[in-house]
């Protein structure tokens, strides 16, 4: 969307609303069977997939904390346990007149209402359908609330006592919903001992209603709300054994209390929690032309894919990444899994684990830069809470044996649950990797009591852990032992992954020593040893090698980077720094290529890699690719079958790298502007140091920059070869001109 840039930037952007109208994704008929077209709804830990048939709703239950599984570590896959589909809210309507109007079928309903729309609201997180059936127009609403704990999904026509039909609640583990008063519920309990219940109340204004065999039978009513919460026993808490209290009293409380509040207050309560996090961040990269903005998502998203030219969709995908992990990780939750929570299946692919080898990590880039640190705590939390388990599985296992005994810290394998159990293979340096995550929160945050109590004894730990497991080569040279480019060659000593996620795991708990002024000696110790690992080598034809013998093939498409680890999310090689390793990383990338193997979160990986080594274009050229078909479903779920998120949290981290970047001690503005986005405003990123950023360009430059500084100091800024510093206080604001002079 085009809006005033400069003078009114701030203004502008800071209403909320401004953006609400484009940040939609509609369509022009229900979803079908399957995860690629539902849309989305989520608290943070309760979601749902909406399938918007007009003649029956079906929405897809999930509650984060609904997995199989218990305490083990091995290298089958199938002993580690499953994220289970909890249920389904199905409504079968006759409504109105309109009966026959459609055929229902599960899912696979004939269209034949008119001015049908579903929509899905990324400003006020809030999912629509809209149709006319003999004469009725009928519109419904759901959503899923953070401060109520419910999902409430809300029925409604402009003639009275237009809904007649009935309301199911299903489970997937052949449970007996019963059926009493105005209430549907269903629970159970797990071999691994996690009991779940789900419970529903259905308000009907006017009309009857009836409950009777697992169902309710609503007849004349002329608004139906459905109010719907779940919950489990578990406990982010292994002394306990990941047990908590019995869920049933919870979940029976929040069901009447949300149904004694009147629906537009419930509405209200929502989407100001979620503005709250939503509303940080406004990106505008230009303006769409009308034709293409009168398409359904599914068919613009396959004209952009083809042709560009449509900013409004890139700026939808982007927010689109905040909103997903919005609704699916919230304080006190678990976090992102491979699907988000969104899940269909009791044996969904991969078991829709934590996979460690990047794709939960990938989950978190954004969380820090796009303004959405609180909801980076469920990973922290969760990793917190299965550190006694790894630490046991990590001394027992035979290949992290010393030479002085057992092994300190702890690792974990390549997938691994919720429930202290992992499987498949070690995934050695994702402690490493891990950790990466609870420096960032700090370096962009500042939060100096976290780093303390949280951050800093977890990054100890994995320093020792690899202090005694580094190999000293016959010159002297460390190398990471037995390690393995994810998914991609032999396992083997110093495979340049693991060496440059061990160097970022030093340099960054060297750094956190400093700022908490501890542990003087051991840090120059780690500091030492982080210098003699074996670094980044340019190999025969020019690229960033693999490996520590030059064999890279320049013909290899594999989906992933894991050798350029060092350019992002590490930052090791930079354009600036070490120049001559930049160029060879990028002759690395271009060889990679887009083609074959190369799929869904890899393009995510790539738009940043490139945004880091100042391509724009080929940034841009990524994230185009990545709304393909092959990678993205059409509801933008990222396409990795049936679906992964990963690309979708990954993309837009991709693009805050190239708007804005803040690794290297300076906030660098604009590092890879493509060309289609000659003018356009952003608003509300962060930037490590604790500043947050606002920058509106013209002409690929930046014209105003607003910073705001929360913990005060020096702020460098540079846009190309024009740097400046700033010295700010805590609480203020500073704005920069063209040539970043106040
Ligand atoms: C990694 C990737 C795969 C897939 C899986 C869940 O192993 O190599 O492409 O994303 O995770």
């Amino acid at each position: 969307m085009r809006i005033a840039l400069l003078a009114c930037v701030v203004a502008v952007l800071g209403a909320g609303a401004a953006w609400a109208g484009d940040l939609t994704l509609w369509y022009d008929k229900p979803a079908k069977k399957g995860m690629n077209e539902a849309l989305p709804i989520g608290n943070g830990k309760f979601g749902g997939l909406v399938y918007a048939g007009p003649k029956q709703e079906r929405i897809v239950l999930n509650e984060s904390s609904l997995w199989t599984g218990a305490e083990i570590s091995s290298d089958n896959y199938d002993k580690m346990g499953w994220y289970q589909m909890l249920g389904e809210v199905l409504v079968d309507v006759a409504g109105g007149d309109s009966a026959g109007a459609v055929t229902a079928a599960q899912g696979k309903e004939t269209l034949d209402a008119e001015g049908y729309r579903r929509a899905l609201d990324l400003a006020t997180a809030t999912h629509s359908v809209t149709y006319r059936s003999g004469g009725v127009t009928f519109r419904r609403e759901a959503f899923a609330s953070n401060p109520d704990g419910v999902m409430v999904i809300r029925f409604t026509a402009d003639k009275p006592a237009s809904h007649s039909g009935t309301v199911q609640l299903v489970g997937t583990h052949k449970e007996t919903t019963v059926a009493a008063g105005n209430a549907l519920q269903f629970s159970g309990e797990f071999d691994n001992g996690l009991k779940y219940v789900t419970k529903m109340a259905v308000i009907s204004d006017g009309g009857t209603i009836q409950a009777g065999d697992g169902k309710i039978e609503f007849k004349n009513s002329s608004s139906l709300t459905l109010v719907v919460a779940a919950g489990t026993n578990y406990t982010m808490d292994y002394a306990r054994q990941y047990r908590g209290g019995d869920p049933q009293a919870r979940v029976k409380k929040a069901v009447a209390a949300a149904s004694a509040k009147p629906y537009d207050a419930l509405k209200a309560a929502h989407i100001k929690d979620f503005q709250s996090l939503f509303n940080r961040v406004a990106l505008d990269l230009g303006a769409t032309p009308a034709d293409r903005t009168a398409l359904p998502t599914d068919q613009r998203k396959v004209v952009y894919a083809e042709k560009g030219g449509d900013p409004d969709i890139e700026e939808l995908m982007f927010q689109y990444g905040r909103y997903l992990l919005i609704s699916c990780s919230r304080p006190g939750g678990l976090p992102a899994n491979l699907q988000g929570l969104w899940n269909d299946s009791n044996k969904p692919p991969w078991h829709s684990d934590y996979h460690t080898n990047i794709n939960v990590q990938m989950n978190y880039w954004l969380a820090e830069p796009a303004n959405l640190a609180e909801c980076h705590e469920p990973l922290f939390d969760l990793i917190r809470s299965q550190l006694e388990p790894w630490r046991k599985a990590t001394q027992a296992a035979k290949e992290f044996q010393t030479a002085s005994g057992k092994p300190r810290g702890w690792t974990v394998r390549t997938s691994h649950g919720i429930h202290g159990d992992m499987a498949w293979q070690w995934d050695n340096t994702s402690n490493a990797w891990y950790c990466q995550h609870f420096w960032w929160h700090y370096a962009f945050g500042g939060d100096k009591e976290y780093l303390r109590k949280v951050a800093y004894p977890t990054l100890k730990e994995i320093c020792e852990f690899w202090e005694e497991r580094l190999k000293a080569l016959p010159d002297g040279r460390l190398v990471i032992p037995n390690a393995w480019s994810p998914e991609h060659g032999p396992h083997e000593d110093g495979v340049s992954y693991s060496q440059q996620i061990v160097y970022d795991h030093f340099s960054n708990y060297v750094a956190a020593g400093e700022v908490l002024g501890v542990d003087q000696e051991y840090r120059a110790k780690i500091a030492a040893m982080r210098d003699k690992l074996v670094g980044p080598k340019v190999g025969k034809w020019g690229q960033l090698q693999e490996w520590m013998t030059d064999r890279d093939d320049p013909n290899d498409h594999h989906r992933h980077t894991s050798h350029l680890f060092a350019v992002f999310p590490g930052n090791q090689v930079t354009v600036a720094r070490t120049p001559e390793f930049a160029a060879a990383a990028k002759k690395s990338l271009d060889a990679r290529g887009d083609t074959g193997d190369v799929r869904e979160w890899s393009f995510a990986w790539r738009t940043a890699l490139y945004a880091r080594l100042h391509d724009a274009e080929s940034a841009h050229r990524m994230f185009q690719q990545l709304l393909s078909n092959r990678n993205t479903c059409l509801n933008l779920f990222g396409l990795h079958p049936p679906m992964q998120m990963d690309g979708n949290f990954g993309i837009t981290a991709g693009i805050c790298e190239m708007l804005m970047q803040s690794h290297e001690n300076e906030i660098n503005l604009l590092p890879a502007l493509p060309q289609v986005w000659p003018a356009g405003a952003v608003k509300g990123l962060r930037a490590r140091g604790g500043f947050e950023v606002d920058i509106a360009w013209k002409d690929g430059k930046p014209a105003q920059t607003t910073i705001r500084s929360k913990l005060g100091g020096p702020c460098k800024l540079r846009c190309n070869d024009v740097a400046a510093t700033i010295e700010t206080k805590a609480g203020g604001t500073y704005t920069v001109d063209a040539a970043l002079k106040p």
